[in-house]
């Protein structure tokens, strides 16, 4: 986030929500956001679905789902033609040989044609881009609903030209603000769990980097950028991956066409799983080792607003499990780089010592009376820095002036058609925590929400003959699953969802390996699926998770 999440609710006088559904997936930041309406802010909603904030919110879009980039140009053909836009801010801060390109690139995207693509109501559209131009300070929170689409990184980037375009970056109660998924998955990010970055972001790319951490490591590194998470399964297949190493991850169950991951795992001479629980990834590993939880250990977590905040061993770990850190160490020594065992402390002064924008940060810091466990916002360079809430203040982008990334609406890879008439969309549910390993295990959530179902809109169930929880069949042109009908218009006319947690009915059987052209996320929220009543001799039943499997496990596209 660019901004904190006390400025966004406290300091604005509106919010922008974008394909994100808070009081489920952050009910933290949900709960402030309730409290930011009942103070009387308002509120955009932009959302396929009528979630609990749609409901309450002063306009709802409810736009087909893939269609953010036409909703975002949409918008700002409308703030530019009606002059609202902030011309000031656009003059002295951004880069305006790119806003020409912006100003051509949006003008076809009438409120009309917006209106046809999205679905929308045009005069909707038209009351929310005033709303959000003239609005004093108006933060955009937006989630997967932006991200999780084969033209993802361009939703992204719509929504920050709209926050650019409107003086709505660098200030208190605005800001372009993704609210982070996992705990830790700003801190994973952060640390340089991706291929192209070391920690801070520091880019593999760069040799003054490379060289840097050959001298504190005293090793020669490889130069290269690795291999984006995703993009290893199509390298599984092809045999150019032999080996895999997956720590706290079950593909099997999260990863998108399990048919495929199936097949990639299938493929590999040698998987190791690291994780808390025998996970149905951890089923197919070669060797599992038993790591331990955040409860159990020491360390820091950076929450979505770059806050490095201290966590601390509540309890100890159980069995024969060990720290991440310890067996990533020990398997170190034992590939033959002498690496001591370090205190979290002590690998928080190493990252420190690296790092930049973690220069600043200490585990003695943190504990002090000084930060007074609020912990410390990144960027903070230096022992006296105070941490950094706001970024781009003042309209001070890192880049020099802000540019504009600029893109057209691209449809989705697999839109609906005869054979697969609706459009699926998946997601969370508040009861239950990505692949269920951990939640699963309770009966007390599992008595509130245990099993598969997917929500179809009344009309297209009426159409089907199928009843609010009847037993259905759902297919796409990758497998099939049975799951149960909820039936109500939660869901426009020709769209459905699910969600993905359970291993039962799991709906990453369906969903298509399409990724984000650039992040390379997948295509979570858009695919075509069939849904027809159940029949019990229509299927077999699969023994490996005990679903519906189309032809033998094998991959419709692959083979
Ligand atoms: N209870 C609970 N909380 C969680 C998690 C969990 O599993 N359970 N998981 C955590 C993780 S890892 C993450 S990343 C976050 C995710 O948090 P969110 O992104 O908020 O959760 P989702 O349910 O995936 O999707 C958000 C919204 O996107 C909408 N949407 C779908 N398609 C589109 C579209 O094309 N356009 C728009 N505008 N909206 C669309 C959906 O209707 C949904 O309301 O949640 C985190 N918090
Ligand atoms: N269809 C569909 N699929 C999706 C999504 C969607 O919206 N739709 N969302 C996607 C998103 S945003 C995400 S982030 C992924 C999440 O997918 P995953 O990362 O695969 O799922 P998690 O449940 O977050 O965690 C995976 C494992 O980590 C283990 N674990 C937890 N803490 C620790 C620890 O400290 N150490 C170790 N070693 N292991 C630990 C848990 O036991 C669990 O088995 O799912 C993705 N899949
Ligand atoms: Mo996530």
């Amino acid at each position: 986030m660019t901004n904190t999440i006390y400025d966004t609710t406290h300091e604005s006088d509106l919010m922008l929500i974008v394909g994100s559904n808070p009081e489920a997936a952050h009910p933290v930041i949900g709960m402030q956001i309730r409290q930011a309406i009942a103070n009387g802010k308002k509120l955009i909603v932009v959302d396929p679905r009528d979630t609990g904030l749609a409901t309450k919110a002063d306009v709802h879009l409810k736009l087909k789902p893939g269609t953010n980039v036409a909703f975002a140009n949409g918008m700002m053909h409308i703030i530019i033609e009606e002059n609202l836009y902030d011309k000031d801010f656009v003059e002295t801060y951004t880069d305006l040989e790119q806003f020409e390109k912006l100003k051509e690139t949006v003008k076809p995207y009438t409120p009309e044609k917006v209106a046809e693509i999205c679905h929308l109501n045009a005069d909707d559209l038209i009351a929310a881009a005033r709303m959000y131009a003239t609005a004093k300070a108006a933060p955009i929170f937006y989630c997967l609903g932006v991200t999780e689409h084969s033209r993802g990184t361009e939703g992204v980037m719509s929504l920050s030209n709209l926050a650019m375009i409107c003086g709505k970056i660098g200030r208190p109660g605005c800001g372009v603000c993704p609210i982070r998924g996992q705990n830790n998955v700003q801190g994973a990010c952060d640390m340089g769990a991706m291929p192209t970055d070391f920690t801070g972001y520091q880019k593999v790319k760069n040799p003054d980097v490379v060289k840097k951490f050959e001298d504190a490591w005293g090793v020669e590194l490889n130069k290269n950028e690795g291999t984006k998470a995703t993009e290893c399964f199509e390298k599984m297949m092809e045999g150019k991956i032999k080996g895999l190493f997956i720590f706290g991850e079950d593909p099997m169950t999260t990863d998108p066409d399990t048919n495929h991951i199936i097949k990639a795992l299938s493929s590999l001479d040698f998987l190791v799983v690291d994780d808390l629980f025998l996970s149905e990834t951890a089923k197919f590993a070669d060797v599992v080792l038993p790591g331990r939880c955040y409860a159990e250990k020491e360390g820091t977590f950076s929450n979505t607003e770059r806050r490095v905040q201290r966590v601390r061993k509540a309890v100890e770990g159980p069995g024969n499990s060990r720290l991440d850190t310890w067996i990533f160490t020990e398997i170190m020594n034992r590939m033959g780089y002498n690496q001591p065992h370090l205190t979290s402390a002590e690998i928080m002064d190493e990252i420190a010592s690296l790092t930049p924008s973690f220069g600043g940060i200490s585990h003695e810091r943190l504990d002090s009376e000084e930060v007074a466990g609020q912990g410390l916002q990144w960027p903070c360079p230096s022992a006296d820095h105070p941490g950094t809430p706001i970024l781009h203040k003042d309209g001070k982008f890192s880049r020099g002036k802000g540019t504009y990334y600029i893109a057209d609406y691209v449809p989705s890879q697999e839109l609906p058609d005869e054979e697969y008439p609706l459009l699926m969309m998946t997601g969370r549910i508040l009861y239950h925590y990505n692949n269920c390993c951990m939640t699963g295990r309770e009966d007390g959530i599992n008595n509130i929400e245990g099993s598969s179902f997917i929500e179809i809109n009344t009309e297209d169930a009426k159409a089907l003959g199928i009843e609010d929880g009847d037993i259905v069949r759902v297919s796409s042109r990758r497998s099939a699953i049975r799951s149960q009908a909820r039936v109500s218009t939660k869901t426009s006319k020709g769209e459905c969802w699910m969600p993905f947690h359970f291993t039962d009915g799991n709906a990453n059987w369906l969903t298509i390996d399409a990724l984000d052209t650039i992040a390379k996320a997948p295509e979570y929220k858009v695919c075509a699926v069939r849904v027809e009543k159940a029949k019990d001799n229509d299927e077999k039943v699969d023994n490996y998770l005990n679903v519906t499997v189309l032809d033998d496990n094998a991959c419709k596209c692959c083979g």
